[in-house]
């Protein structure tokens, strides 16, 4: 309860710390990023742009909206996100990776709700920029080893990084702490890496981790992962290495209830 009010006083803290700067709208957070392209939202939460606002977010970062070419293209290498959201010329939709029931109808593909003529409408942000700062990123490789931001220099303050994997349907992820040194506090509440057992992270949290103990290795129950980077506004410190290794251990059936405390759980979020 006490984490919770913590965490919720650090979430106000930052949305204060946003907001309007030099005119501009800076209220929105970075929250997945693939082929250059981006989604953000409002601070204050989903569908709070309007169409000038959204293109104003975007360009305060040196990008733009995206188009509707641009966003299928980082969909095709794993961008999913289940929110509508402004693209140049004034057309909505989101990308959808994963058919779901409760997102996207079903269907896989850009959702598109056409060019809107009311432009005063209220829907997230697709942006585009290939420049932009290395922050995240999606991976398809069968293993790979990334690094936080500027590694081996310290990472920056006030970041969001999300880092999506997915491997080959059937395989599990192997996660390994090469090097890991971040910002130590009791509750992880300052600068924090999240490990999520899902395509998001609001399903499947596994753990939160800070300071300078490595943690131990983590296997995926399906074959995507997702893991987010959050730092506070002051103390940085050396970062980390990861590396993830694709496995061929298919998931177990999901009635294999006995298994207990085994890392192998069922797979709740295969991703064909
Ligand atoms: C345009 O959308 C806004 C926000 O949804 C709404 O308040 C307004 O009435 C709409 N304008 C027209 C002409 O439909
Ligand atoms: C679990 O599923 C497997 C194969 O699907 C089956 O052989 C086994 O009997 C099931 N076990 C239980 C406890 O239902
Ligand atoms: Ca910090």
């Amino acid at each position: 309860m006490l984490a919770l009010l913590l965490l919720s006083a650090l979430l106000w803290h930052r949305a204060a710390a946003w907001g309007f700067r030099d005119g501009v709208l800076h209220n929105s957070i970075w929250l997945e990023r693939a082929a250059g392209v981006y989604h953000r939202e409002a601070r204050s939460g989903k569908y709070r742009l309007t169409f000038a606002e959204a293109r104003a977010v975007c360009e305060y970062e040196g990008g733009h909206l995206a188009t509707l070419q641009q966003l299928e293209a980082a969909r095709k290498i794993g961008f999913h996100v289940c929110a509508a959201g402004w693209m140049a010329k004034g057309r909505v939709g989101y990308p959808i990776v994963k058919a779901g029931a409760n997102c996207g109808f079903g269907k896989t593909g850009i959702v598109d709700y056409g060019i809107r003529l009311n432009r005063s409408e209220r829907w997230d942000a697709y942006c585009y920029n290939p420049n932009g700062k290395e922050c995240g990123g999606v991976f398809t490789d069968s293993k790979h080893i990334f690094k936080s931001p500027g590694y081996p220099n310290e990472y920056e303050n006030e970041q969001v990084c999300y880092w999506h994997i997915r491997v080959s349907y059937g395989h599990r992820i192997h996660l390994q702490f090469l090097e890991f040194d971040l910002e130590e506090d009791t509750a992880c509440l300052a600068d924090f890496l999240e490990v999520y057992d899902s395509y998001d992270d609001v399903n499947g949290f596994v753990g939160r981790f800070c300071g300078d103990e490595l943690p131990d290795d983590i296997i995926s129950t399906g074959n995507v992962m997702t893991l987010k980077f959050l730092t506070d506004a002051s103390v940085t410190a050396g970062g980390f290495q990861i590396r993830y290794s694709s496995l061929d251990m298919p998931a177990l059936p999901k009635n294999a209830s006995a298994q207990g405390k085994s890392p192998f759980l069922p797979g709740k979020f295969g991703i064909m």
